[in-house]
């Protein structure tokens, strides 16, 4: 039976599940909208980590315990970068290096992110819909406690994702792209990935019309938070800077609000402050099984279980 699942993800969280979805579906059923509220510039050229970590493991080119950059690297260019005194906080290595000058050359040439995406994954083997969630340049704002206003590199490279965040905005004035759009009106199911939902998943969801594209398909939403803490990165301190609370699935399932309908869980995860209907199950993916794992193990529960 051919669906339509549209998945929105962040970085490395996203981008472990987004493997698993991409071996369990065929490729016209799977669409991935990707956050690219983390884009900046740097060194001249137009980097977007997001979209490259899931590009890069699609393609089966990411080192799969790190999960972002490629696999086989050197360090080169910022070698001599560092040698002319010029920013070397975030580490761009030689081959992710032509990934950004493709895209910032095909940019500058008129292309818009989305085709100019679709470009770089068809050439490395990624046949299923990659998508930036919007064409326009929407990048998150940090309000810090110590640093004031900071992109979202800054913060998390630059800083080390120390300064304690207070709030996060976005520029008014960006949409989510059309082929955003249309996925979204045509998707049966929306997953979203265990990504965080500050800084990977809200810079999709604040976009205009969100709110209505999520009314129609079912929602489910797989918690980045285990027992307590989050699988990677700083999302459990944000939780409870930005919301007061204990960092828990069901804190995670308050924030996506209305537009849920279930949650997918670490397996011994209390379900009775949820509620959404949920499914417990071992949601960590080290290995590539794992991801491909938890895909079938997603896409069976909401076939059985789910309207
Ligand atoms: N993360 C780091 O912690 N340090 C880096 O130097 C770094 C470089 C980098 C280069 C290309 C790329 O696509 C991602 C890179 N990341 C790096 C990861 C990235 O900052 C974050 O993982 C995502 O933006 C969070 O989703």
């Amino acid at each position: 039976m051919s669906r339509q699942v549209v998945m929105l993800c962040g970085g490395v969280g996203g981008a472990r599940l987004a493997h698993g979805m991409y071996h369990a579906l065929s490729q016209d059923e799977l669409t991935l909208i990707v956050n690219t509220g983390d884009d900046f510039e740097h060194w001249g050229l137009q980097i977007c980590p997001d979209l490259d970590t899931v590009m890069y493991s699609l393609a089966d080119l990411a080192p799969v315990e790190r999960g972002w950059g490629l696999e086989t690297e050197s360090f080169e260019a910022l070698d001599m970068v560092k040698r002319y005194g010029g920013e070397d906080w975030f580490a761009l290595g030689d081959r992710d290096l032509a990934t950004h000058l493709m895209r910032s050359q095909r940019l500058r040439e008129g292309h818009s992110l989305t085709s100019v995406t679709q470009g770089l994954a068809s050439s490395l083997g990624v046949h299923c819909s990659l998508l930036p969630m919007s064409d326009d340049s929407c990048a998150s704002v940090l309000m810090t406690e110590d640093w004031g206003p900071l992109s979202f590199q800054q913060w998390f490279v630059k800083h080390q994702a120390k300064p304690t965040v207070r709030d996060i905005s976005w520029a008014y004035g960006a949409n989510a792209s059309v082929q955003v759009q249309e996925a979204l009106a045509a998707a049966d199911l929306v997953v979203i990935a265990p990504s965080n939902p500050y800084v990977s998943i809200d810079p999709i969801l604040q976009l205009p019309k969100m709110d209505n594209l999520l009314e129609r398909p079912t929602v489910i939403a797989v918690s980045p938070i285990v027992h307590g803490e989050a699988v990677k990165g700083p999302l459990a301190q944000m939780i409870r800077d930005l919301s007061g609370q204990a960092p828990s699935p069901a804190a995670v399932a308050r924030h996506y609000g209305e537009c849920l309908d279930a949650m997918i869980m670490e397996s011994g995860e209390p379900s009775d402050a949820l509620s959404v209907q949920s499914l417990r199950t071992s949601t960590i993916m080290k290995t590539r099984d794992d991801s491909r794992r938890l895909a079938d193990r997603i896409l069976e529960f909401t076939e059985s279980s789910l309207k």
